[in-house]
């Protein structure tokens, strides 16, 4: 199959470096070439309060300042005194959270305070900082916002100049394919099918305006919620400023206070929501190609899965199950029956995930682009023609996913298709992706929820509502089940309707690097649930570098293999029984940690924790000497340092202060140090924190394969107290809103003598096994009694091979106490 050479155009704009040099010339055709001048905001003249809003002028543009909770504070910017109308996709709520604030000035400058932040406007020259309660600054305006007309389109080109300390790295910004800090780096945010796309290149599919810094140990956030073209410097054109400015639109920006980067996170996920937890095999392994057709070929491989006994839970269908690529529609040549196909593959324990774009074809003998076309459904440009744009099915029309009408009824078209038994959807595509041009031009027309603007304004959101009305029509259809979806473009609360993965990416070890930090970069940009393309999209994986990838790929959120249809064939059999066997193992690890898989998903759903974090997230004053940037832990509890490069027998690996137990041997290792470790193709390595429980289910071929009758749990012997979570409910209805669920608190701490767990439960879910396995690792002597709830039990207490001791307690166990 060839790719088609398209989309690597850029749109024609105005040049970044004549903007920032602050004078360039428009064609004004009245008065010919005129310059048009940034212009800054002068001294305050006044200032109105209105609640916990803010408003400051300088006589003509007005400054609006926030209070929005504790520790996040809104700038906004009117450049002639009037504020758009409030508004925004990213963020769900924005109304105030605080009770707290108080307001001040002195001769110099004006005050708004909460019990964490103050933010200061100096009266002089309308410079903006932000302090902690200490008085640290950890955020200042080197200039004051500014702006310059924008006389093509209308509106501003906006922008925003901080000061750069020497010590400030930066990180966020979803996926950039670059080094994990920012630093003295420049992006933007324009959302593009980026095919085969290189180390460093930008922009790619999704924006995310959203960035951390970390000043002097202090961590701080900005998110400019903008969904205009928005660039980011920080300190690429001189050292010493960071900016960040859009072709549109307003500065509005939200300041979230840290001083931890894990505070920062949560705190952007409280603006712009987290995961709605996923259906539970969704956290399987996914097994894609484009393309699997026909039904014939798919049996096959779903065989080959059982009988391989390699797990597997979802088996996609690329562009060519539909007829012509026309969506919600079957070529009934490849597949005669879908509805029994799914139903026989769903016997065996597989799901099916098909794709859908947003091309709709032009054909009046097509009901999709009948009703499309009757309800005025579609995109149009300035003087009223459709949007028309050559994609897979040749000439489309575009839906416009930001008018609500739309979303609905697009919603409602996977009727069919969830009836049939589809069980998730990939949204492809939606950059909006337009063969030869890229994308639309600027002049298309959106309806933008009542807020009306043209592409310019629309663009960066077209993927994330699609992927919204294609959420909240399974959503609906699919009766309280959790739907599944899929997106290749977003911009900032795409989380709350969809996982990601990372576009089209390469077969090679740049591209597995890659792969880790696009991964923790969109994990800390609020986009947990995402993964790569396993193997590489475009060219040929060896069988080590697959290998190497499916080991890395245990430890993203979303575990899928996915190529290109003109590369070999890429199952996990592939490379040969060697390649095959360590693959399997991998997988069963990933299918015997899901239940610590999943409760990372309801820490990420309840309490906005990443998934990935980085090694500056979990140790934010490490020396930066030390981090090897492709290591992460997964949750709070397992470190992972995947092998990065082919023949690679041993590594260098940090591990943050603490102490650590190796995953495989048990052996337990001192953190806050470096440690050499062997890295054989069979193994990876994956270091566990002390006094972890970390919850195992037994070997399952998919999801659901059968109920465990016990849970079993390793428990990592710790000489400090440590918490961990576990949280199980049915798996794939919304019945944990009404909490149906049970969150389970583990309290682990030891001593020379004695090793204490204790267990807390919340909620009203009720498992049907009754008993757990606790496997202790670590323990320094040899135990001789063991209490459940204050009674001695009469347990064998031998160690094993594998130097643990094994009890069984009751699931609704209180206190175990073991002693020397
Ligand atoms: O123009 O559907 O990134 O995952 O297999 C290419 C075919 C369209 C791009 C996606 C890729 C998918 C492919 N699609």
């Amino acid at each position: 199959m060839v790719e088609k050479e398209n989309n690597k155009e850029s749109l024609p704009e105005i040049s970044i470096e004549q903007l920032e040099e602050g004078v360039q010339h428009v064609n004004n055709p009245i008065i010919g070439l005129m310059p048009i001048e940034k212009r800054y905001l002068k001294s305050v003249k006044e200032y109105v309060q209105n609640n916990n809003n803010f408003y400051f002028s300088d006589g003509e543009a007005r400054v609006e300042v926030r209070v929005v909770s504790d520790e996040i504070i809104r700038v906004r910017l009117a450049p002639h005194g009037t504020f758009l109308e409030e508004f925004s996709y990213a963020v769900n709520k924005p109304e105030q959270r605080v009770t707290v604030f108080s307001f001040d000035e002195d001769e110099d400058k004006y005050w708004v305070k909460t019990n964490t932040v103050t933010c200061l406007i100096s009266k002089k020259d309308f410079l903006i900082s932000f302090q902690d309660n200490q008085g640290l600054v950890t955020n200042e305006d080197y200039t004051t916002m500014h702006w310059e007309e924008n006389a093509d389109f209308g509106g501003y080109y906006v922008y925003c100049t901080k000061k750069c300390s020497p010590e400030e790295n930066f990180y966020g910004l979803g996926d950039k394919p670059t080094g994990f800090n920012l630093r003295g780096k420049r992006f933007q945010n324009w959302n593009t099918d980026t095919y085969s796309f290189a180390k460093d290149q930008d922009p790619l599919y999704r924006s995310i305006p959203f960035y951390i810094g970390i000043k002097e140990g202090v961590s701080y956030g900005v998110f400019l919620d903008n969904t205009y073209k928005t660039h980011f410097d920080f300190g690429h054109q001189e050292h010493d400023k960071t900016s960040f400015w859009a072709d549109g639109g307003e500065i509005q920006y939200y300041y979230i206070h840290g001083p931890h980067m894990m505070d920062v996170v949560k705190r952007y996920h409280t603006l712009t929501g987290t995961h709605p937890l996923p259906p539970q095999w969704a956290l399987g392994y996914h097994q894609c190609r484009w393309s699997y057709y026909p039904e014939s070929k798919l049996k096959s491989l779903a065989k080959n899965f059982r009988e391989r006994k390699i797990p597997c839970d979802a088996l996609y269908l690329d562009i060519d199950y539909m007829d012509g690529y026309r969506c919600f529609t079957w070529n009934k040549k490849y597949f005669p029956d879908p509805k029994r196909m799914i139903k026989e593959l769903l016997n065996d324990g597989f799901k099916t995930v098909v794709i859908i774009d947003p091309g709709i074809k032009v054909d009046d003998n097509y009901w999709v682009f009948r009703e499309g076309k009757e309800n005025k459904y579609f995109c149009r440009r300035s003087d009223d023609y459709f949007m028309e744009g050559h994609v897979w099915p040749g000439r489309c029309q575009f839906p416009d996913y930001t008018n609500p009408e739309v979303r609905q009824w697009w919603g409602g078209l996977f009727k069919e298709l969830v009836e049939v038994g589809v069980a998730g959807v990939w949204n492809d595509m939606n950059e909006p992706a337009v063969f030869g041009s890229g994308t639309f031009p600027n002049d298309v027309r959106h309806q933008y929820d009542g807020h009306r603007g043209s592409h310019r304004k629309a663009h960066n959101v077209y993927g994330m509502q699609m992927v919204r009305a294609t959420y909240d029509g399974l959503k609906k259809l699919q009766k309280n089940k959790r739907p599944f979806t899929i997106t290749r473009a977003g911009y900032s609360g795409v989380q709350r309707y969809s996982s990601v993965w990372t576009g089209d990416n390469l077969a090679s070890w740049e591209h597995l690097r890659l792969a880790s930090l696009q991964c923790q970069r969109l994990s800390v940009s609020g986009v947990s649930f995402c993964g790569t393309d396993i193997g590489g999209f475009t060219g040929e994986p060896d069988g080590e570098l697959f290998t190497r990838w499916i080991q890395l790929g245990v430890f993203t959120p979303f575990m899928r293999a996915h190529s290109a249809g003109d590369t070999r064939e890429r199952e996990p059999w592939s490379f040969g029984k060697e390649y095959e066997d360590i693959n399997r193992k991998f997988i069963e690890l990933r299918y015997r940690l899901l239940p610590y898989i999943y409760s990372a998903f309801w820490e990420q759903h309840r309490y906005g924790f990443p998934i990935l974090r980085p090694i500056v997230m979990v140790e934010q004053d490490v020396k930066t000497n030390l981090v090897r940037e492709e290591e992460f832990t997964f949750g709070d509890k397992i470190l992972i340092s995947p092998v990065m490069e082919p023949g690679q027998t041993s590594k260098v690996l940090y591990l943050p202060a603490g102490k650590w137990y190796d995953y495989w041997t048990h052996e337990p290792f001192e953190g806050g140090m470096e440690h050499t470790v062997a890295t054989p193709l069979d193994s990876m390595p994956i270091f566990v924190k002390a006094g972890s429980v970390i919850p195992e289910w037994p070997l399952m071929q998919y999801v659901g394969e059968f109920e465990p009758d016990e849970i079993k749990f390793q428990i990592y012997y710790s000489d400090y107290e440590v918490n961990s979570f576990y949280f199980e409910d049915h798996g794939d209805t919304f019945a944990y809103e009404q909490d149906i669920y049970t969150e389970k608190k583990f309290v682990v701490k030891g001593d020379a003598t004695m090793l204490n767990i204790k267990q807390f439960s919340e909620g009203l879910y009720t498992p049907r096994y009754e008993t757990y396995e606790l496997k202790l690792i670590g323990l320094p002597f040899i135990p001789s009694k063991v209490y459940i709830d204050g009674k001695e039990q009469n347990q064998d207490l031998k160690f094993d091979e594998l130097k643990r001791v094994i009890i069984h307690a009751n699931k609704n166990f209180r206190n175990i106490e073991i002693f020397k």
